[in-house]
């Protein structure tokens, strides 16, 4: 019987088509939804990403660690809609995008999380810049803006976001929520974030929290 073990080792050895057997197997045994996703298929790519910093990895491997995530991903997703789906709207409208970045796995997760929690969703992609979200933000007339943080260049970036919307007089209008692979708590206050969280479901937990909705 598979374990969630093995599918961080699949998944960390970038074996697709076992991955995706495994996913399968694991949700059929009952397993946690979540914890096949994080335990399983985020840390295995958590895993490519150390081999990658050590020089063990090359660019053609983050590619495919991407492609066996988005195989196994599906999955998950149909086991949450089934077990985790609240279906209340909350009438609240949230613009979510990753900063900079082409790493949108983790984004589009938090957005599926938020949607299938009742909140209105607005998902502008990949490869943003600061003034993207302020435009974004404003045209739409959103409650919060989420920005997905994946490489280095692109922290500085959610700095000038948090400026951006000073500078403009907005701030005070969005709550701003920030995650992703290269982020902490520490960081997200020191750029003036209203909350950072470390998985897809805790946007979920921020948004009720900020937007003051059960
Ligand atoms: C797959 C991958 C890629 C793929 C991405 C494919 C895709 N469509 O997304 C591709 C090939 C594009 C890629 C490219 C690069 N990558 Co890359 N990549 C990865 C890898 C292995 C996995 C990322 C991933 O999808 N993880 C799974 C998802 C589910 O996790 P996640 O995104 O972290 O999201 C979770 C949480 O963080 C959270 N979350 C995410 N966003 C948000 C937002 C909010 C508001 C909240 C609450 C929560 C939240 O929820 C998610 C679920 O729990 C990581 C390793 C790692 N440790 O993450 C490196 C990694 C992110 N990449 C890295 C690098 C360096 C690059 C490149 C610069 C390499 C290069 N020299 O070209 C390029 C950059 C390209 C670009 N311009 O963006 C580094 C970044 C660190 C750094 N020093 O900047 C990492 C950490 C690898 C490493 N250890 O060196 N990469």
């Amino acid at each position: 019987m598979a374990e969630i073990s093995d599918l961080r080792k699949v998944v960390g050895e970038l074996k697709q088509k076992e991955a995706e057997e495994i996913t399968k197997e694991l949700l059929a045994q009952g397993l946690d939804p979540l914890m096949v996703l994080e335990d399983g298929i985020v840390q295995g790519l958590n895993d490519v990403g150390e081999r990658f910093q050590a020089k063990k990895a090359i660019i053609p491997d983050l590619v495919k660690g991407g492609i066996v995530a988005r195989t196994c991903i599906p999955y998950v997703e149909a086991a949450l809609s089934k077990v985790e789906v609240q279906g209340v709207p909350k009438g609240k409208k949230i613009l979510i995008g990753t900063m900079l970045s082409q790493h949108n796995i983790g984004k589009n997760l938090v957005s599926t999380f938020l949607s299938i929690n009742g909140f209105d969703v607005v998902d502008m992609g990949s490869e943003n810049q600061p003034w993207d979200f302020y435009e974004k933000a404003e045209e739409m007339g959103v409650d919060m803006i989420a920005v997905s943080v994946m490489f280095i260049p692109a922290r500085e970036k959610v700095a000038e976001l948090t400026d951006l919307l000073t500078q403009l007089g907005v701030r005070e209008k969005y709550k701003v929520i920030v995650g992703g692979a290269i982020t902490n708590e520490k960081w997200a206050e020191s750029i003036g974030a209203d909350g950072w969280g470390a998985q897809a479901k805790d946007g979920v937990e921020l948004a009720k929290k900020l937007l003051g909705v059960a």
